[in-house]
């Protein structure tokens, strides 16, 4: 199934030694920093480490670009507003082989690695996973050695800092360029330049065309910076480029000459503002004018930028575009792109608008990654006049003549009409953002096979019914690079013994684990692995919360962003079940547990700050309660990122994923969990459904209701008072909240959790989940105690997880999307 990613690469092979490694560091110290070993704190190491890196980068990535340029081969564009990245240091030599290599050179010079890594901020262009899927795709396209480029937006603050204030969300601007960021390559030459605002003046043509003719009211420009993307074996070196806006000095004139001056002063968005920060929404739509320019800034600028790149091997041909340019668009943040590359066919390039279409509709594809109806982005139409108002018109026209095609379908339907149009009329004229992304695309996909399912039955049926070849599936991955082999050295290298070392690349391969899960010598070292993982997770813990914590219970870990629907509520309703049956029986036998929570909530979003707000009020309560000891314990750990993931997640025993059923359209922690040895609790959701299916029945606990279980339930007038009343342990739990047992001397400080729960309906079946989540956890406790029984699940998941992989998914998106074929780089010989 990896056929690609293994016939293109062997083992990385190292190419440099330690002394040169030695002495590039030193070289960069020395003239890049101007500093030298004996002055030189934790982060000038770090600067010169990258620096002495980068000129392998960089030298992969000359030779990669003149590879593709060479070849003129055929190539991705993968669109999207967000790219999580983390770190870049530790990737960058594991990928090239050189990680031991600097640590052994590293040493020499008296310095440790940990601290010298320690100090690269996280590059956090991103919400969640869908950022971070960004992030795996575009390192698996370079390992795989498939053209492709990566185009987004060069935040300047990315995802906000959390700080946990008596047990509150603060939220703090994140800079992770502040003093500089040393991958990063600034492009001035290939500098864009955007249009916003203004009219549109209708003319003829001398063949009596009408021609029309956008009159911007403001210009911004695009300054493109460039991070290199180092493939694993470091043959092809991709590119993700990121645009800066900046201001363009362009003077108003058009719209001043016709009278407009307040209005274009009033329009002339500071241009330094658009690229400023990332949105902090995760899911739900922005719905903010900045928002809507944010995303045709960088889908203009990366446009311009394939176009200038094809014009210069084929001049004015557009015949050929199509073949040579796909374009994926990762949600429909992007989907502006669609009318803008339509624009530049049909208004610059004098091309008719359905050749432009045939054009068009063979470049995008689209990714949809939601069903949460607050998540699907609209625009009002009268935003768009103003903002983009050519735009405007050509969605007009799209949607004109995707009428007459479901006429054709639907003669005289008009109740289907208006459910397929992109406008959508009755209350404020509003433009679906996604409806345009399907009638644009060739292809459309959802991200895991239980959500491209209800993206079909649910989302987009009469779609489906008008283009049954055009919806699809490609199931999520995860790079077992980053994942696995450089968050989890001592797994690796274990594994490595057991089975060889090329899973990075063929992690199918990690099957071969299966057979040596019952071996107890191979149970006991991969438990002492997730022992040792315990230990140094037990250290972070300390220093960042001072809550001690025992490595011989069990860690269950929820880490993602914080919403109702992924139920950290849920979570804690059972965490205070817990402590209240210690309490009542200190001989409740239990396993000892730490429940560990990394999440951060939208900074708008109140419940969302509640639930941290209430995890952290009961977590200061249990843990200092003589009466619990050691049985229970609660940690919120602070500014959950990449960075920190990559320390939790080898250290994990349970994998928390418990959203309500057919609202998580895939997860992607659920798979770094399992990869590393955690056992998931999980309703079948999302991906789960799939992990389910790998390691089998017996290696995850299941429960709770199902997608159709859940529909059923509230069609037939779900009532959680019914539990409340029903449930002893429930109510006593919810009524708890509101006293001020958790919160001395603010009693109803937490009253809004149980509020959501019962007076507004509890729209994400918590109460109805909420024994079957008891039990289910009542399970997984009986099963840690059987010690071996454990040990054989734990080996299990790592081993069934090789489906995971993001080059499968690529390689999914090659086959059912893309059709594109890799583009070997060859290394030179040393
Ligand atoms: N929030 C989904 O909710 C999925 C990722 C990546 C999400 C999540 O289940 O794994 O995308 N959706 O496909 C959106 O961001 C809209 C996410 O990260």
């Amino acid at each position: 199934m990896n056929a690609t990613a293994s016939q293109a690469n062997s083992l990385p092979d190292v190419k440099i030694d330690k002394n040169e490694f030695k002495a590039a560091v030193i070289r960069h110290l020395h003239c890049t920093l101007g500093t030298d070993e004996n002055k030189a704190n934790s982060h000038a190491w770090w600067k010169a480490t990258c620096a002495a890196m980068q000129e392998n980068v960089l030298e992969g990535l000359r030779r990669t670009q003149k590879t593709h340029y060479m070849n003129d081969t055929r190539a991705v564009h993968y669109f999207s507003a967000e790219f999580l990245m983390g770190r870049l240091l530790s990737n960058n030599l594991q990928n090239f082989g050189l990680y031991e290599v600097a640590e052994a050179g590293l040493k020499e010079l008296g310095v440790e690695i940990a601290d010298v890594l320690e100090e690269e901020p996280d590059m956090a262009l991103g919400n969640g996973g869908l950022g971070r899927l960004a992030a795996c795709f575009i390192d698996s396209l370079a390992t795989m050695e498939i053209p492709a480029i990566g185009y987004g937006i060069h935040y300047e603050h990315g995802l906000f800092r959390q700080e946990i204030r008596s047990g509150a969300q603060i939220e703090r601007p994140d800079s992770w360029r502040d003093y500089g960021n040393p991958w990063e390559i600034c492009r001035p030459e290939s500098t864009q330049e955007v249009s916003l605002f203004g009219y549109v003046e209708t003319k003829y043509g001398e063949n009596g065309r009408i021609q029309k003719e956008w009159h911007p009211g403001s210009i911004v420009k695009g300054v493109p910076w460039d991070i290199p993307v180092v493939g694993y074996g470091g043959k092809t070196v991709n590119v993700l480029r990121l645009w800066q806006s900046e201001s363009s000095g362009y003077f108003n004139w058009d719209v001043f000459n016709a009278g407009g001056y307040v209005d274009a002063q009033r329009e002339n968005v500071q241009a330094e503002t658009i690229s400023k920060v990332l949105y902090p929404n995760d899911e739900t739509e922005a719905g903010k004018e900045l928002r809507l320019i944010q995303q045709y800034f960088f889908c203009s600028c990366s446009l311009k930028d394939i176009i200038r790149r094809y014009k210069r091997a084929h001049k004015d041909d557009w015949s050929r575009f199509a073949e040579q340019v796909v374009i994926q668009l990762n949600d429909t943040h992007p989907a502006i792109a669609i009318p803008e590359l339509m624009r530049i066919l049909v208004d610059r390039a004098q091309l008719d608008w359905d050749t432009a279409w045939g054009i068009s509709t063979k470049v995008f594809a689209y990714t949809n990654h939601t069903l949460l109806p607050e998540a699907l982005e609209k625009w009002p139409a009268r935003m768009l006049e103003k903002i983009l108002p050519r735009h405007l018109e050509i969605i007009y026209e799209i949607n004109h003549r995707f009428m007459d095609e479901v006429d054709k379908k639907w003669p005289g339907d008009n109740l289907m009409k208006a459910k397929l149009s992109i406008i959508e009329e009755g209350g404020e004229k509003m433009v679906r953002m996604g409806h345009l992304s399907v009638i644009g695309s060739f292809r459309v996909n959802g991200v895991a096979e239980l959500h491209s399912r209800l993206v079909k039955q649910n989302l987009f049926p009469e779609f489906d019914e008008l283009w049954p070849e055009k919806l699809t599936n490609v199931t999520n991955g995860i790079t077992p690079r980053r994942w696995l082999k450089a968050c989890n050295p001592a797994l690796s290298k274990l594994i490595d013994k057991k089975i060889g070392e090329d899973w990075p690349i063929n992690l199918k391969k990690l099957e071969g684990l299966a057979k040596h899960a019952t071996n107890k010598t191979f149970q006991k070292q991969f438990m002492q692995v997730k022992q040792a993982n315990k230990k140094m997770l037990a250290e972070e813990i300390l220093a960042s919360t001072g809550i001690e914590v025992s490595t011989d219970a069990i860690f269950d870990v929820q880490i993602k962003r914080l919403h109702e629907y992924k139920r950290q509520h849920l979570n804690l309703l059972h965490i205070m079940a817990l402590y209240r049956r210690i309490l009542e029986n200190p001989d409740y036998d239990m396993h000892p547990r730490v429940f560990i929570f990394g999440a951060k909530a939208a900074p708008a979003y109140t419940l969302a700050k509640d639930i941290i707000y209430a995890i952290n009020m009961v977590a200061n309560k249990v843990n200092n309660d003589p009466r619990v000891g050691d049985k229970l314990k609660v940690v919120f750990l602070p500014n959950y990122r990449v960075s920190l993931a990559e320390k939790m997640i080898p250290a994990s025993d349970v994998s928390e994923q418990i959203s309500t059923a057919g609202k998580e359209a895939s997860g992607t922690g659920n798979m770094k969990l399992a990869l590393n040895g955690a056992v998931t609790i999980g309703t079948l959701d999302g991906a789960n459904v799939e992990i389910a299916e790998e390691v089998g029945d017996d290696n995850i606990f299941i429960f709770g209701l199902t997608v159709d279980e859940v529909t059923e339930t509230l069609k037939a007038g779900y009532n959680p008072k019914d539990y409340y009343y029903q449930d002893a342990e429930i109510k006593a739990v919810l009524d708890w909240l509101e006293t001020d047992y958790f919160t001395p001397g603010k009693p109803g400080a937490l009253v809004s959790i149980k509020q959501s729960l019962l007076d507004m309906g509890d729209p994400y079946l918590v109460l109805a989940d909420f024994r079957a989540y008891s039990d289910a956890q009542i399970e997984v406790d009986k099963a840690y105690r059987d010690k071996e029984r454990w040990a054989e699940m734990v080996i299990i998941n790592t081993a069934m997880m090789g489906k995971f992989t993001s080059d499968r998914s690529i390689q999914d998106y090659v086959d059912r999307v893309w059709n594109l074929d890799p583009c070997p780089v060859s290394r030179p010989q040393s």
